[in-house]
């Protein structure tokens, strides 16, 4: 049977715009392995699989059931171990906390400084009331306050993704000449952008959006699905 990999999606069930969702989808695309998505709007996140306060991404495979990207990675890891590395090895998967200290600090807030809004009006009206009353409680102030207040622009993303522009003139992923995890930890934010906006929001001259659209384009374009964004 296959897997079934639980993403949040907008009023539109295509549309998938979870930054953590899209860490698994893009690992599960790695190690070739089939999954069914099932589309879950905000309100049905907390009790997917029976659950009571759960986030996505959930990964049903068999008799297991298992939350969070980084730990699904790991999970897919021991459980798949002759399909490709997610990390190739203990150092490997050392390093990928440094990649998502440095994504959740730096580039998810910016991210969601700059489309906060969009995201609100992809959703479902009883969604959208959801996500108004958890994410003003957490913020202090309305969604509009903190859109017009904490602004975010493309020029401060760009300042964000300083320190991987400046590696990718040595190499062409954070996994060295192939992704690995941590690539697609900080792939999930960027398509975040792009499929809550439409487009990623990163200067095409630039070397990380080379690196986005080789991603977008991988595992036969598992990055241009699910994600339509008008
Ligand atoms: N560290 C977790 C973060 C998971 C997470 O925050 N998921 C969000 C969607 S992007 C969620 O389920 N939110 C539900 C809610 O806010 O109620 C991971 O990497 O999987």
């Amino acid at each position: 049977m296959a897997m079934k990999l639980y993403e949040l999606c907008g009023a539109d069930e295509t549309n998938l715009f979870s930054p953590h969702c899209w860490k698994t989808r893009l690992s599960l695309a790695h190690k070739g392995l089939a999954f069914e998505t099932v589309p879950v709007p905000f309100t049905g996140v907390a009790t997917i699989e029976g659950g009571t306060n759960r986030k996505v991404p959930v990964l049903r495979d068999g008799d297991s059931v298992v939350e969070e990207s980084y730990a699904i990675a790991l999970y897919l890891e021991e459980n798949y171990p002759e399909t490709p590395s997610l990390f190739r090895g203990e150092g490997g998967k050392a390093m990928t906390q440094m990649v998502i200290a440095w994504s959740t600090v730096h580039i998810h807030p910016v991210i969601a400084r700059m489309a906060l809004l969009d995201i609100h009006d992809r959703l479902a009206p009883i969604d959208q009331a959801f996500f108004r009353a958890t994410r003003e409680k957490l913020f202090g102030m309305t969604l509009e306050e903190f859109s017009q207040t904490r602004a975010a622009t493309p020029a401060d993303l760009a300042a964000a993704l300083a320190p991987l522009e400046n590696m990718l003139a040595r190499q062409s992923y954070i996994g060295g000449e192939t992704p690995l995890f941590a690539d697609y930890v900080v792939f999930g934010p960027l398509q975040w952008l792009r499929t809550v906006q439409g487009e990623s929001g990163l200067p095409q001259d630039g070397k990380v959006a080379v690196w986005f659209n080789s991603l977008l384009d991988m595992y036969g374009g598992e990055g241009r699905k699910g994600a339509a964004a008008a």
